[in-house]
């Protein structure tokens, strides 16, 4: 009896490894939830404060997160041509980009001109860039996998 009882009491202070990693889980989404609205906010702040100065000019803009008040505008890359191949946008709009991959082979968007560029993505991925141009003209936009833009992957960013 007595045998059994320290047995029972043993059990109790084992936990199944199963519940270990359920608070394991639990611990690093709170953590990582909480960095990630940390950093949002961050932003959101960042983005209310150039705006508000109205003075845009060579200000690192963070790529990659949603802007307020940016222009979203989408381009297509397919084998190989980019769909539309000319893009018109206004000199000190934050303009936020979608890049779809509908081809077979791997694509990117680069704006050499711009220091914008998606990473180079799989058919069916998509890359968002985000970029301010800050002077009006034209600026050429095309993908750097070697052979494509001679192939047809480039296109025109009109920026007025
Ligand atoms: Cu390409």
């Amino acid at each position: 009896m007595e045998n059994s009882n320290r047995e029972q009491h043993n059990n109790y202070g084992k936990r199944p490894l199963w519940q270990w990693v359920a608070i394991y889980v639990v611990i690093a989404l709170v953590i990582y939830g909480g960095l990630y609205y940390f950093f949002l906010n961050k932003n959101g702040t960042y983005n209310a404060n150039l705006s508000a100065s109205n003075m845009p000019t060579n200000a690192p803009i963070p790529t990659g997160a949603p802007q307020t008040g940016a222009v979203q505008m989408a381009v297509t890359g397919t084998d190989f041509a980019f769909n539309p191949s000319t893009i018109t946008v206004s000199a000190g709009q934050s303009v936020q980009l979608t890049f779809k991959n509908k081809g077979q082979y791997s694509h990117n968007l680069t704006i050499p001109d711009l220091n914008a560029q998606t990473k180079t993505i799989q058919p069916g991925q998509q890359a968002i860039i985000t970029f301010t141009p800050t002077r009006a003209g034209s600026f050429e936009y095309l993908c750097t996998v070697p052979g494509h833009a001679d192939r047809g992957m480039i296109g025109t960013i009109m920026v007025r």
